[in-house]
């Protein structure tokens, strides 16, 4: 990574984010940690971790529909030996939504007798919905209630603050702004955050990000960049496969020059909406 992609990961509003999280944690029973099925280690927010290490917790691999499928399955089973409840996702479709209100309600069972104990019966199940920008919190939060109570976007901080919705099962959920953490020592993981579009577009160097998953896809995914652009892959440098995708979507300068800011844009917006196909950046292995 050079300098043009270091970036300020914590703005002030995600300090505010953090502090409010450990202040509202005190009323949740159960916290669901939203992370991106194509980047099951990179969405992880470490700073989380050590906030909710005392609650139920269930992991959703959201995005499901942008992750590849076999690749889902070993990350399901990889959670599953570790005792970890884990539920692939997919927020537009509603697909495995069911399992979740199913699995909140399993996790609330282990913790019920402590609350008739202390006499607290009939309340509802209050869960918090956390995760790192974008990953998809409201789209989850909208699905699962059946309302379109929560903003969602297609861009990193859409939701500037929590808020509680009700379920009809007896559950109420929080929605809660996106969070990253202080700083990403990993360069790896910051250009895997880059790629789904975690992090804000002026924030990054498109260019330098479109490079990086050209390269990791001509690796791991070379059917699938050949059918999308028609191209041919063999004995080609990265740099000579961008040139050849821009040239098959005709973003050139004048004089026939590549232009690379269009075609790295283009390249990573094709990405980002399942258009290159079901792509999984990290493997459980
Ligand atoms: N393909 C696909 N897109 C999804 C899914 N869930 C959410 N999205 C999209 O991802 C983008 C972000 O969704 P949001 O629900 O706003 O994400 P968020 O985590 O609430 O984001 P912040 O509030 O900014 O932290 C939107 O464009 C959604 O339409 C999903 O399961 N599959
Ligand atoms: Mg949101």
């Amino acid at each position: 990574m050079n300098e043009s992609t270091k970036i300020n990961w914590y703005p002030g509003h995600m300090a505010k984010t953090k502090k409010q999280i450990i202040e509202d944690l005190k009323l949740i029973d159960v916290v669901i940690e939203i992370l991106d099925a194509r980047i099951p280690i990179s969405s992880r927010n470490p700073d989380l971790e050590s906030l909710i290490e005392n609650k139920e917790r269930i992991i959703i691999l959201n995005k499901v529909d942008l992750a590849d499928e076999y690749e889902t399955k070993e990350w399901i089973n990889l959670y599953k030996k570790k005792g970890v409840t884990a539920i692939a996702v997919n927020s537009n479709s509603g697909n495995g939504i069911a399992e979740v209100i199913k699995n909140i309600k399993n996790e609330y069972e282990k913790i019920k007798e402590k609350y008739i104990k202390k006499g607290r019966i009939g309340k509802t199940i209050k869960v918090m919905v956390i995760g790192i920008p974008n990953v998809g919190k409201s789209s989850f939060i909208n699905k699962i209630s059946k309302r379109n109570a929560q903003e969602v976007g297609n861009k990193p901080g859409v939701t500037k603050q929590k808020k509680w919705i009700k379920l009809d099962e007896g559950i109420e959920l929080m929605d809660t702004p996106g969070m990253l953490w202080p700083k990403i020592e990993n360069s790896n993981m910051a250009i895997n955050l880059a790629f789904v579009g975690t992090i804000g577009e002026k924030a990054i160097d498109n260019e330098e990000i479109a490079y990086y998953l050209i390269e990791y896809l001509a690796k791991e995914y070379p059917n699938k960049l050949i059918e999308r652009y028609n191209i041919e892959l063999e004995g080609k440098e990265t740099i000579e496969i961008i040139e050849e995708i821009a040239k098959k979507r005709g973003a050139l300068i004048s004089g026939g020059n590549v232009d690379l800011g269009r075609i790295s844009d283009i390249i990573l917006n094709e990405f980002r909406s399942g258009k290159i196909g079901r792509i999984t950046i990290e493997f459980p292995r």
